[in-house]
């Protein structure tokens, strides 16, 4: 309730039921089924929700593309001053938008407040970015002419987001997007909806307040998967970003691609990192325990696979299990727990299935796996980190799974290490610990690591919002946040201009009429 006022979502709330849209500013209620909505952190009620049935949708992508036939033509540095506005709004409600996050989706408050400072800092990334959308000058081959290029605003970008993130992967893309000069449909997992009511609240507060911004520049429809693919289909959704499992990936760029619509796909990481003997593993073993418990194993980038020296395993792995042996798990909300709930109980059965598969597959649960029930809010399905030791990638390790479970492989070779670590469908994140240089450097050469992220001493994941972030192979290949990724929300146009009295054509073509 707190909450609720803090954040004015009163607005977004009939009874017991959560807004199924938000279209211009104002919430949609549907009448059709009610789903019930739970905090994985104790299954407490957090209302109900009833997906927006498809006329809905198909209102709030008509109307954000209203938005953006106005938004495309306000200048950019002053659709960056909506973007700083967000920005000083957030940073107000910090610690209530990361409450949103820990009830919802179960992260400790120190992760749920990185999340929202992920957004801040977007937020800030985005702004410099609104007088930086820049084009080249190219010399022409004709005299008298000059070439240039221009980046124009694309059109409605439609976001999909996953259960993990449900507040700055929205905003990585929507921070970009808003300044590109598109608007945003999003829709947020069905299982973090409230993360984006909170986000909608906080966000139109400040269109409603700016002067030429359009309410439905920013758009949230309530859905599964028939939402997803509607966007995915609607030919007034020029971009389309999805972020999640493989499997939805690949359908919304089938869907996509259908219609040669433009897709930036973020789909599921196998990290892994490399510990060669000569690694400083005091640090390798802090960046192994956030980077593999932490979020209960919950991120994308989460660490799933340690692929150590063989003659090193022995001094690493028991001081990994010592470390996890006193990891705090609880309740998210307590100060000092440092791995909360997986998010709902598929999820929990996904975790005993892949420890069953990988015993069968030969590996063997060296530590946790098991169910946590002591000190731990009832009803909630907390997990204690496993460490699994096995024989290379077996096809349990190929497969992600979004729970904390660590693989243990070893290696002779660093040959035999780059090919267990390129291994595997999936490529987002990946790392070496060592102190030879020239072990590194072919980590992050055209010939090592395959992934979009490749870190020397740091871990797979908590990537800053600065650089690229995405990766190759199943995991999709897009790329969102920072360095260029905005040019996926924009288009290119390429304009020669004649300033002489003739026409010579390109190529030297003659063409006498
Ligand atoms: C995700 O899990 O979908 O690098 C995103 C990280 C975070 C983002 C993770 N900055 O772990």
């Amino acid at each position: 309730t707190q909450l609720i006022a803090a954040l004015g979502l009163g607005k977004y709330l009939q009874g017991e039921q959560w807004a199924s849209a938000i279209i211009n500013g104002e919430a949609v209620f549907d009448n059709g089924p009610a789903k019930p909505l739970r905090s994985p952190i104790d299954h407490a009620s957090l209302g109900q929700y009833v997906n927006a049935p498809a006329a809905i949708t198909e209102q709030a992508i008509k109307e954000a593309h209203a938005a953006f036939l106005k938004w495309r033509t306000v200048p950019a540095p002053r659709r960056g001053e909506l973007v700083r506005l967000i920005g000083e709004k957030v940073r107000a409600k910090k610690k209530e938008l990361a409450q949103v996050i820990t009830l919802e989706a179960g992260k400790i408050v120190a992760e749920a407040e990185g999340e929202v400072q992920e957004w801040i800092d977007i937020c800030d990334f985005a702004v410099g970015l609104s007088r930086q959308l820049h084009g080249l000058t190219i010399v022409s081959e004709r005299p008298e002419h000059r070439m240039m290029e221009q980046w124009h605003p694309l059109g409605t970008v439609g976001v999909i987001t996953a259960f993990n993130f449900p507040q700055a992967v929205w905003a990585w893309n929507a921070m970009l997007a808003f300044v590109c000069g598109d608007p945003v449909v999003w829709k947020p997992s069905e299982k973090a909806p409230l993360c984006a009511l909170a986000i909608q609240s906080v966000v139109d507060e400040v269109i409603a307040e700016f002067d030429g911004a359009p309410r439905s520049l920013s758009q949230i429809v309530i859905g599964e998967v028939e939402t997803g693919k509607q966007l995915a289909e609607s030919p007034l959704v020029p971009l389309v970003s999805a972020t999640g499992s493989v499997r939805m990936g690949k359908a919304v760029a089938a869907t996509v691609g259908g219609r040669l619509g433009r897709s930036l796909l973020e789909l599921g990481g196998n990290n892994a990192m490399i510990v060669t003997e000569t690694a400083n593993l005091e640090l390798a073993l802090r960046a192994i325990v956030f980077a593999a418990a932490g979020t209960a194993g919950q991120r994308c980038t989460t660490l799933r696979r340690l692929i150590v020296q063989e003659s090193v395993v022995d001094q690493l792995l028991p001081r990994i299990a010592k470390a996890y042996e006193t990891l705090p798990i609880g309740d998210p909300r307590e100060s000092g727990k440092l791995v909360g709930p997986l998010i709902d109980e598929p999820s929990f059965r996904a975790q005993q299935q892949a420890l069953a598969d990988a015993k069968a597959q030969g590996g063997e649960v060296v530590f946790g796996g098991e169910r946590v029930t002591a000190g731990v809010p009832a009803n909630g399905f907390y997990v204690r980190p496993a460490i699994v030791r096995v024989n290379g990638n077996l096809p349990v390790v190929c497969h992600e799974t979004f729970a904390p479970i660590l693989y243990v492989m070893t290696y002779k070779t660093l040959d035999e290490a780059m090919a267990l670590q390129n291994g595997v469908p999936q490529g987002l994140s990946s790392a070496i610990f060592t102190d030879r240089m020239q072990e590194a450097e072919r980590f992050v050469s055209p010939a090592g690591s395959d992934c979009g992220i490749a870190n020397v001493n740091i871990g797979t994941s908590g990537a800053e919002i600065g650089g690229a972030f995405g990766g190759e192979k199943e995991t999709g290949g897009g790329r969102e946040s920072g360095s260029d990724s905005w040019k996926n929300y924009m288009r290119r146009t390429t304009n020669t201009v004649n300033y002489g009295n003739a026409l010579p054509l390109a190529q030297g073509i003659k063409f006498d009429v």
